[in-house]
């Protein structure tokens, strides 16, 4: 199985599950993460997603010995898609960077919510060794995260990036000593599993819409998804909690 989902108490792990090619992705294993990921957000009791690699790598993109099997156009098809879902899915989603992360496999953790990196981990925009641009989202993430100067580097040296530095500019959240990223990567997924589901999935509505508004259609959206936010549960215990001085409990609804 090129993909394995483990139950967790209020959250699903997914591992990419190809060591042996450093987890490089080929369109079977594209379309099963994107069932994976569709069947977390079906299950109720599932409120967030931790995605990493098995191996030493966490993913080394696009198989490039499979590249036959379509035409590069058609397997965006397939990828573009899975980028789409986890950037819409209504759950948080943690990525737990455990080695290198390289072409569509280093985008694929950019486009999850939290980033977490083992320190020898790196990241590698390695489209220009073979002739191609940034793809599964890069060229929309790289500048947005890193800024102009950075994402240009990045794209057209391809050079890898080691966990620290990427945390140091931007690209992550963190950097993780190895012996203890997946424990913290749990730990995250566990804490935001317990939190208030619809309001950081509204959340990562927002901040997406304010990649391409200005700041007065910002604040409509805003006052159009923060009207969603407090007709949830979760808001009422929120300021209940607070009023009567003890942690909340969310239900995620
Ligand atoms: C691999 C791969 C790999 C197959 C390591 N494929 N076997 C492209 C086309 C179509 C449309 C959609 O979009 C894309 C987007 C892309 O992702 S293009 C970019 C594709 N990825 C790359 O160019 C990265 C290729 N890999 C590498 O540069 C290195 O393997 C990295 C820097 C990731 C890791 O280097 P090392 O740690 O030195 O490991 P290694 O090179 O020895 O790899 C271990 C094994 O994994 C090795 O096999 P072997 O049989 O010799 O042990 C590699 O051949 C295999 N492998 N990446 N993408």
């Amino acid at each position: 199985m090129t993909i394995l989902v483990e139950k967790r108490s209020g959250y699903r792990l997914i591992t990419l599950n190809r060591p042996e090619r450093l987890n490089a992705l080929t369109l079977r294993m594209g379309d099963a993460l994107y069932a994976a990921l569709g069947e977390a957000e079906a299950d109720q009791s599932c409120r967030a997603v931790l995605l990493t690699g098995a191996g030493r790598g966490f993913c080394a993109g696009q198989d490039l010995a499979a590249v036959g099997e379509a035409p590069l156009g058609d397997i965006l098809e397939h990828y573009n898609p899975l980028i789409r879902k986890i950037r819409a899915l209504p759950l948080p989603v943690v990525c737990a960077v455990n080695g290198v992360a390289a072409g569509a496999g280093a985008n694929l953790a950019l486009a999850c919510d939290i980033v977490l990196a083992a320190r020898s981990a790196s990241f590698v925009q390695a489209f220009a060794r073979i002739g191609l641009i940034p793809d599964c989202g890069g060229t929309w993430f790289l500048p947005r995260l890193v800024g102009a100067a950075r994402a240009r580097g990045l794209a057209m040296l391809a050079e890898p990036l080691p966990a620290e530095m990427a945390a140091e500019w931007g690209l992550i959240w963190q950097a993780v000593e190895d012996g203890k990223l997946i424990d913290e990567a749990h730990v995250l997924a566990a804490r935001l599993a317990t939190q208030a589901t619809q309001g950081l999935a509204l959340t990562k509505r927002a901040l997406d819409a304010a990649e391409i508004n200005d700041l007065d259609r910002q604040l409509d959206v805003e006052r159009d998804l923060q009207a969603e936010a407090g007709r949830t549960a979760d808001y009422t215990e929120g300021v209940r909690a607070f009023l009567e001085k003890r942690p909340p409990v969310f239900t995620g609804r």
